[in-house]
């Protein structure tokens, strides 16, 4: 009996150890992950759910199609970006499957209907940037880098 209380004690101290263990682990893992996407020039995520904080602003595009807001159209489509700066884009699909693609700077992300990308970008050298949508090729923009 006595032997058994002991037993429930200390498994009682091992959980309390393992979880303040697990909450540490989990603190630190978050650490990691904001450390590693400054230091990349490309990172994305689609799971992540509660945006790293950060002092910039967001450049919000839409996938639109016609099973949301009528027409084929990346909204907006026109963008123009300071060389060297680092851009934080938050992606997003209406219905369908679109994709956000620039060849020239081997940007090529796959939306599902619904889905929501968050992907930092800097944009090293001058120029002007097609945008397309693989999918449906009416869907273009333009994005200018000086
Ligand atoms: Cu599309």
């Amino acid at each position: 009996m006595l032997r058994l209380i002991r037993f429930e004690i200390t498994f009682g101290f091992l959980l309390i150890i393992s979880i303040v263990s697990l909450i540490g682990c989990s603190s630190s893992g978050t650490d990691q992950e904001t450390k590693s996407s400054e230091s990349a020039s490309v990172t994305s995520s689609s799971t992540q759910k509660s945006p790293a904080s950060s002092s910039g602003s967001v450049t919000k595009v839409v996938n639109r199609d016609p099973g949301g807001s009528g027409k084929y159209e990346f909204y907006p489509s026109k963008f123009t970006f300071s060389v060297g700066q680092e851009v934080k884009f938050e992606i997003s699909s209406e219905s369908e499957f679109h994709t956000f693609t620039i060849d020239d700077l081997d940007i090529d992300l796959g939306l599902e209907a619904e889905e929501v990308i968050e992907f930092t970008f800097t944009f090293n050298d001058a120029g002007t940037y097609d945008l397309v949508c693989l999918s449906h090729p009416e869907m273009t923009g333009k994005i200018t880098v000086k």
